[in-house]
């Protein structure tokens, strides 16, 4: 069994889909997509029902969206489990899955973006260890028009964004509580580690961001379940939108 997994580098879900595969030990091959119109249409050309990626190739079937990898992978092969055994326990980390995946995912999603569009010197470096379907020079000069379409399919907006700074604190509080609680960060990581961690090190990422984030449970949950994750971006936000992280 070997799998195929469609990502865009420095995708978080993507990440969340990839740390999953490998905590089956799951073989896969990654495949590097570019964010915009073109992977979109070699989506729903290959028959996913989607746009969006993570998007994997498994046992003769095809399934889309982190959450949905997660069950699935459970189902195709159910050890190191995915969910907890106990019912509560489950409805718990599905609980949180669902927080992760719905409101915390596109948080860093619409910041980054937004700051990409302010200062994209470093933009490549998302897509360091990726290997990208077109040459480097190509993909350098096409950033400005693949972070402006990003940008808008995310709504990252201005106002959006100084919202999602406000919100930030409470929201990193909510995983914290998480963490203390005991849902997620325990000995054996679940599908809620996997939704939320690689979030929390996209968003540490950021220059802006990564100091009122890296002391916190939050933060170091993120470091010890992705060590690795590829960019930086130097701070580029406005100083008084980031006011609510001081
Ligand atoms: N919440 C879904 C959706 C993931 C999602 O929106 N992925 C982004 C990348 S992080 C994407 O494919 N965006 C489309 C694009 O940029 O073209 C999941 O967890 O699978």
């Amino acid at each position: 069994m070997e799998g195929k997994l469609y990502v865009i580098p420095g995708s978080h879900p993507s990440r969340a889909a990839a740390l999953m595969l490998e905590h089956k030990g799951i073989p896969y091959k990654r495949v590097d997509m570019i964010p915009g119109p073109i992977k979109q249409l070699q989506l729903r050309a290959m028959g996913f029902p989607g746009d969006t990626v993570p998007a994997l190739k498994l046992n003769g079937r095809k399934i889309q969206g982190s959450r949905q990898i997660s069950r699935a992978l459970d189902e195709i092969q159910p050890e190191p489990p995915l969910f907890p055994a106990d019912a509560k326990q489950r409805a718990a980390v599905e609980e949180a899955e669902r927080w992760g995946d719905e409101v915390l995912q596109s948080m860093p999603r619409r910041i980054i973006w937004n700051a990409l569009s302010r200062d994209r010197s470093q933009l490549t470096t998302y897509s360091a260890d990726a290997k990208l379907p077109v040459p480097a020079p190509i993909a350098n000069r096409s950033g400005g028009m693949v972070v402006a379409l990003a940008k808008r399919r995310n709504n990252g907006t201005d106002e959006n964004v100084q919202r999602d700074l406000a919100e930030l604190p409470a929201v990193l509080d909510h995983v914290d509580s998480l963490i203390k609680d005991k849902v997620i960060g325990g000995k054996e990581l679940n599908a809620a580690d996997f939704q939320i961690a690689p979030s929390i090190r996209l968003a540490m990422t950021l220059d802006d961001l990564r100091p009122a984030i890296e002391s916190r449970p939050a933060g170091e949950l993120a470091m010890r379940v992705v060590p690795d994750f590829p960019g930086h971006t130097p701070a580029a936000l406005p100083p008084e939108w980031l006011a609510p992280l001081a």
